[in-house]
């Protein structure tokens, strides 16, 4: 792997319930590669401070206030906005895309802020592993 392509984005949060957020890859990708996408957020617990601390203490428990529901798409701007693969689960905390890119072209990545449980502002952590297309070599 090489590390020049790898990215990794900490915490750009969501403003709201559905809202969408895109990252346009800079170089065009090759096709026949593979795209390695991955999208993970934390589950929303509530400390129950039985001592009112605010700090966790021994014998002290979380309430769980449920799971925001992101999903993640590879999409080709060169199709039309067209998905090429997505990871689409409706229960986990984090989704991976690992698919072939078929043809050399344009792409972005989009994060759809499908379903709010809990909190409106979901922070989240993106990383993404793609073989852009080499440069041109002119003689
Ligand atoms: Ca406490
Ligand atoms: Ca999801």
């Amino acid at each position: 792997m090489d590390e020049r392509f790898k990215r990794l984005f900490i915490n750009p949060p969501c403003r709201s319930a559905s809202a969408r957020v895109d990252y346009k890859l800079e170089q065009l990708l090759q096709g026949g590669s593979f795209a390695s996408i991955t999208l993970a957020w934390d589950r929303h617990v509530e400390l129950n401070d039985l001592d009112g601390d605010k700090q966790y203490d021994i014998g002290e428990t979380f309430s769980d206030r449920g799971l925001n529901n992101l999903d993640i798409y590879l999409i080709s701007t060169d199709r039309n906005n067209e998905t090429v693969c997505s990871s689409v689960s409706e229960v986990d905390s984090v989704e991976h895309i690992f698919c072939p890119v078929p043809e050399t072209g344009s792409y972005k990545i989009r994060i759809h802020y499908r379903q709010q449980v809990n909190e409106s502002v979901q922070p989240y952590i993106l990383a993404w592993w793609t073989l852009p297309t080499p440069p041109l070599i002119i003689n």
